[in-house]
């Protein structure tokens, strides 16, 4: 029976997605922005089923983050593999916000084996962040990148370009070739280039990475042009479908499978709507992607030298039909850790540099974690703080924590992270009474709350035991919801429910957000003292379906479609 992938195939990932094939072997890189470890790959042998193999920037030798601003960082990174290896370009993102240049120096990492280890980065330029590698027949290889002109009155999307990239000397060579300055759409990034039938073909993301976004396809008989638009120009995208649940579908690239078939990979987002904002604009506008941007799959056909989308049209699919090839499911990998383990969980990622054991441990206690409390978390610098993405609209995470806090300014709990200026947490501390506490506080858009209650509180509630107490938050498409627990079974609401979409890519009035949200544990010591928390049994449960192989028979209404 024919099997149906469900978009996003890779929900809650930050993707640029250069998904590429190594034999049988499908393997994406996705963008990590401020998040350490940088750059995660998935690997997958149908196209349906995706595992996390690991990561790229591992070291911080190979990248130092600290101090990096919300969504800078690692940006863009395209995978290829040719000579015996992987390789993977990728720009570090020092400033998009604010002033005319954006310095984005790109670098260009290598590894015999997808898993690693991955080589130092080697510089390969700045002009733009979407570097990419071509590997030519002819053993050449070039850069192709995005240009970034931050001057007044140009297009700051300058131009498409190629430079030659020399292996022997390990620098660019040559000079840089504007290829392509893009449609009217404008915002013209993201490219990378096939080579198929006698053609380069030219992709890159136009529109920009909202609601205009799109996957433009030109092609040339010569890697330096002239290149000619694709007969639709725009081969995918999501722009005046207000019903699609598939939004912001652009930035893509081709991959064929064994058998022959193509498929296109692509970023898109699935928006919620804010439940507390009425929108008369169009309703596909007025969406938040809590989840951040996510990871689709289309099925491409080939017709007259050009890739089409099977559906003929160029609207992506909710579902798609899944490859001729044997199913091949992997091993639950576990969504959450109980710190049992000699490492923590590859799906833990922290704020700018690694974890480290001088505020990171798992050897100060069996079956715990135990952090040291750090800088508060709108700091940029020694956040105490893991945390994984959140991949489903309906989701559950809680954490048992032992912590013995001496004053207010101790603090530690469960965080729903999307910036140092967006965050909801519960956190465990002691008042000026010497009261133990149990408080959710908020930040939106850099402004401090503590929702709920009544009076400089909030909502507050006493601990009498000091004994470990269970956190909760549940996440329902539009709404978080804290609670708290003294045995893990009988459980209190704590605080008002929490409205989901100010932790978005969309809110508040900056753009180059990407990172979607997280989940995770912190703790906080802002008197210095070095105070720790233990934690142990996280626990990250999704409550909807949102399976990823959507049978053929499945009503989109059972799945957890986002309303
Ligand atoms: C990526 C660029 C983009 O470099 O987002 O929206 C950047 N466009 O193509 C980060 O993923």
């Amino acid at each position: 029976m024919t099997q149906f992938i469900q978009n996003p195939i890779l929900p809650g990932f930050n993707p640029d997605p250069s998904v590429i094939r190594v034999g049988e072997d499908f393997y994406i890189a996705t963008s990590t922005f401020e998040w350490f470890p940088g750059i995660r790959i998935h690997h997958s042998r149908d196209l349906v089923n995706w595992r996390l193999v690991g990561h790229v920037l591992t070291r911080r030798d190979q990248i130092d983050m600290r101090g990096f601003n919300n969504s800078d960082g690692v940006w863009a990174p395209a995978l290829s593999h040719a000579d015996g290896k992987f390789w993977i370009t990728f720009s570090c993102t020092h400033n998009s916000r604010g002033g005319a240049w954006m310095s984005t120096p790109c670098y260009v990492v290598t590894a015999e084996d997808i898993a690693g280890p991955w080589s130092d980065p080697t510089p390969i330029g700045g002009s733009g962040f979407d570097p990419a590698l071509f590997h030519d027949d002819d053993g050449r290889k070039w850069v192709v990148n995005m240009t970034w002109d931050g001057r007044a009155g140009y297009n700051n999307f300058g131009s498409i370009t190629v430079q030659e990239f020399d292996t022997e000397k390990g620098r660019l060579a040559g000079e840089r070739i504007g290829i392509f300055s893009g449609t009217e759409l404008g915002c013209t990034e993201g490219p990378q280039i096939l080579k198929k039938d006698g053609f380069y073909y030219l992709v890159t993301a136009e529109g920009g990475t909202e609601w205009n976004h799109a996957v433009t396809v030109c092609r040339s008989r010569s890697l330096t042009g002239p290149y000619e638009l694709h007969p639709q120009k725009y081969v995918l995208s999501s722009r005046f479908q207000e019903e699609n649940p598939l939004q912001r579908a652009g930035h893509g690239f081709f991959v064929d499978t064994p058998s022959g078939e193509w498929y296109l990979t692509h970023l898109c987002g699935r928006p919620v709507y804010d439940p507390e904002a009425y929108s008369y604009g169009p309703r596909y506008a007025t969406g938040f992607s809590i989840l951040g941007r996510e990871t689709g799959i289309q099925k491409i056909l080939w017709r007259d030298g050009w890739p089409w989308l099977a559906n003929g049209g160029n609207a992506p699919e909710f579902r798609v039909a899944a490859p001729d090839l044997a199913p091949h499911p992997w091993p639950e990998q576990s969504a959450g850790d109980d710190f049992t383990g000699d490492t923590l969980s590859p799906q833990w990622q922290t704020l700018r540099e690694p974890a480290e054991e001088t505020w990171c441990t798992l050897n100060a206690k069996p079956g715990s974690l135990r952090m040291k409390g750090r800088h508060y978390l709108s700091s940029r610098f020694d956040q105490s703080l893991l945390a994984r993405r959140i991949e489903h609209h309906k989701m559950r995470a809680e954490i048992l924590m032992d912590f013995h806090p001496e004053s207010p300014m101790h603090m530690a709990g469960l965080v729903v992270y999307y910036d140092n200026s967006n965050y909801y947490f519960l956190k465990i501390s002691r008042d000026d009474n010497g009261d133990k506490t149990v408080q959710v506080c908020a930040s939106v858009a850099g402004e401090y709350r503590e929702p709920g209650g009544s009076g400089q509180a909030g909502d507050t509630a006493r601990i009498e035991s000091d004994a470990p107490l269970y956190l909760r938050v549940t996440l329902d498409t539009q709404w978080y919801q804290f609670s708290y627990s003294a045995d893990g079974r009988h459980w209190a609401n704590i605080g008002p429910r929490l409205n989901s979409t100010p932790l978005s890519d969309e809110y508040g009035n900056l753009i180059f957000k990407f990172t979607g949200s997280m989940v995770g544990i912190f703790a906080c010591d802002v008197s210095e003292g070095g105070i720790h928390a233990d934690f142990a049994h996280f626990k990250y449960q999704p409550l909807g379906n949102e399976s990823k192989t959507a049978q053929p028979n499945q009503d989109l209404a059972q799945a957890d479609a986002v309303q």
